[in-house]
């Protein structure tokens, strides 16, 4: 068992820390601090990705506290269509993690829960916070322990949350399926590059992961009693960089067939997609990114019309789009080996009437004329 402080202090983010100024003691430069005891509260319940809890587009009244609570659950997980588990490590039991939605201003206040039952203990940095490691100092419970950080979210976008207790616990943790993601969206809601309003009409959130599961002698994908157990043999293979599977919601298949994301024509849908560690491609074959974040933050105008947008490791993008054509079209890490080979691959289904102006087949397929 790893304590707070071998976790925090006993690594090469000592150097770091050491540096700091107390996080206690430091002026906050930030003007108009409310008063926390005046501030309305909301308690939203989190749901599964790549559903998103409801959330209104554009705030009414001011600032709040918004309170959440995730569970950590340690479990096996079954990651691909051949049975092959992973000991997964989970923020409320989804690989990945829920998304959240806040307004710019708002007040994040998680409750972050390690039953007695887990083995390991974890933690939670925000890339949306701001001091103490993005909360991951603030925040490390051992099994047995629960605790509550509050954040104020500051700047608008999407932002990746992960574990990070420390040393080689980190990457593990992120590849073993601890990350999720934060949306903060500015008060009067999206804009485009002029500043007129964007709306959606669905959100989905597709969390993107690279998981590295240990082979046997004879090739075949090895499990593990326990996660600790697994932890060996992990490590060797994580440091070659070479994933064994790259998915989408935490397994192959997660979001295709029957698990397909639907919308109808004329919808505006968006998607928020995060990967914690490794660097990916979405492309939606057959559509498009009309408006898209590829950085994530809202500030910034959206870049138009993109075929593919990148998502670099350790971050997350949204991108808005409005189908205007039914049937069913593949989302994609446009690494096609990625997608293809490793599982990197969602379905939309969309349905509606076929517009034969944006698209028609002339002639159907025939024996090649002779003359
Ligand atoms: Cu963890």
């Amino acid at each position: 068992m790893i304590t707070r402080r071998e976790a925090l202090m006993g690594t090469a983010m000592a150097a770091v820390v050491a540096g700091m100024p107390p996080f206690a003691t430091e002026a906050r430069a930030a003007v108009g601090r409310p008063d926390i005891a005046a501030l309305p509260r909301q308690k939203v319940m989190l749901v599964t990705p790549p559903f998103v809890h409801a959330h209104e587009q554009v705030a009414s009244g001011g600032p709040k506290i918004i309170e959440f609570t995730m569970t950590i659950e340690e479990k096996p997980m079954v990651i691909d269509d051949e049975g092959t588990t992973l000991q997964a490590m989970t923020f409320n039991g989804s690989v990945p993690g829920p998304l959240m939605v806040v307004h710019q201003d708002d007040y994040v206040e998680l409750t972050l829960v390690n039953p007695e039952s887990n083995s390991l203990a974890h933690n939670i940095d925000f890339h949306a916070a701001t001091g103490a490691l993005g909360g991951g100092e603030l925040s490390l419970v051992n099994p047995g322990e629960q605790v509550t950080l509050r954040f104020r979210a500051t700047r608008s976008g999407t932002f990746v949350y992960h574990c990070a207790p420390g040393g080689p616990m980190i990457p593990w943790h992120v590849v073993s399926g601890m990350s999720g993601a934060i949306m903060v969206l500015p008060r009067d809601g999206l804009k485009d590059e002029k500043g007129e309003p964007l709306r959606y009409d669905r959100i989905y959130y597709v969390g993107e992961s690279d998981f590295y599961i240990p082979r046997d002698r004879d090739g075949r994908y090895k499990s593990y009693e326990s996660a600790g157990d697994a932890y060996q043999d992990t490590m060797e293979l994580m440091r070659g960089l070479i994933p064994t599977h790259e998915v989408f919601n935490g397994r192959v298949g997660a979001l295709t067939g029957d698990n397909a994301m639907t919308a109808n024509v004329g919808e505006t849908v968006l998607i928020v997609h995060s990967q914690a560690n490794r660097d990916t491609r979405p492309h939606l074959i057959g559509g498009h990114g009309d408006h898209v974040w590829e950085q994530g933050k809202f500030a910034n105008p959206p870049a138009k019309d993109l075929e593919t947008w990148f998502i670099r490791g350790g971050s997350a993008g949204a991108a808005l789009y409005t189908f205007l054509q039914p049937g069913i079209y593949a989302y994609v890490n446009h690494n096609l080996i990625e997608a293809v080979e490793l599982g990197a691959t969602a379905h939309f289904m969309v349905e509606g009437d076929w517009d034969d102006d944006l698209m028609t087949q002339v002639e159907a397929p025939k024996a090649i004329a002779t003359n």
